[in-house]
């Protein structure tokens, strides 16, 4: 099934956030269907980014801010501009194609908070799991994670800047992700990038799922 990222209007949901969610609000002919995703990968990928550049309402964010204190741990040599993790979730929504409302769910990247996936990951119908080629391992967690629970899952390689380009297939080879499964490049900044990443694990959760 295909989401096309406009409505019957031919007002564009997506661009036109506050005007959109009036008429989604306030329209009794509808009954969209709400589905959870889950946007998990390794520390300081780019979740937080993800899930507050799609979002149609104020992302509910969990930030905290690094200290020294967690110097040894938190690597921030691929984001030095990091100053705030992910405690416990990001939350978000966005509506594609006026009847598809997802709610997105960002990880904690710290292992430490690691606990908390079992609680997020409940009644989602896929992941995202973001990557960053210049720290592939970081993402093998969440692929293991998402491979041992049997949710549909895609693979998005966040583009940095500066950072060497790679083609998918690169990528999945680098990372043996199965043939069936999409792996495609993005930038989690980019609104438009990003919601193809979810059309993309929408279309593929629905192909996995048994008639
Ligand atoms: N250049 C560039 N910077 C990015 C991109 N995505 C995220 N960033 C930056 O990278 C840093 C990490 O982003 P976050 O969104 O906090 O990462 P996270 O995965 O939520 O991190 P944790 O929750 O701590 O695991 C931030 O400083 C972002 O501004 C990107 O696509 N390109
Ligand atoms: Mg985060």
């Amino acid at each position: 099934m295909d989401y096309a990222v406009s409505d019957a209007t031919g007002v564009n949901p997506l661009l036109d956030g506050e005007e959109h969610i009036r008429s989604w609000q306030t329209d009794r002919s509808r009954a969209p269907i709400a589905t959870k995703i889950v946007v998990a990968g390794g520390f300081g990928v780019g979740k937080t980014t993800l899930v507050t550049a799609v979002s149609e309402i104020t992302p509910l964010q969990t930030e905290a801010l690094m200290t020294e204190a967690s110097e040894e741990t938190d690597d921030l040599t691929a984001t030095p501009g990091k100053t705030t993790t992910t405690v416990a979730m990001d939350f978000g929504r966005i509506t594609l194609d006026d009847d598809l409302v997802l709610y997105l769910f960002g990880t904690p990247g710290q292992q430490r908070f690691w606990f908390m996936w079992d609680d997020l990951v409940r009644g989602a119908i896929g992941a995202v799991v973001l990557a960053d080629t210049r720290r592939l391992k970081d993402c093998f967690p969440a692929l293991d994670y998402f491979e041992s629970c049997g949710l549909p899952y895609v693979v998005a390689v966040n583009h940095f800047d500066g950072s060497e380009r790679f083609e998918p297939e690169d990528v999945r080879e680098a990372l043996t992700i199965p043939p069936h499964i999409p792996v495609m490049i993005m930038d989690a900044r980019r609104r438009i990038s990003a919601i193809e990443t979810l059309l993309s694990l929408v279309a593929h959760a629905l192909d996995e799922t048994p008639e």
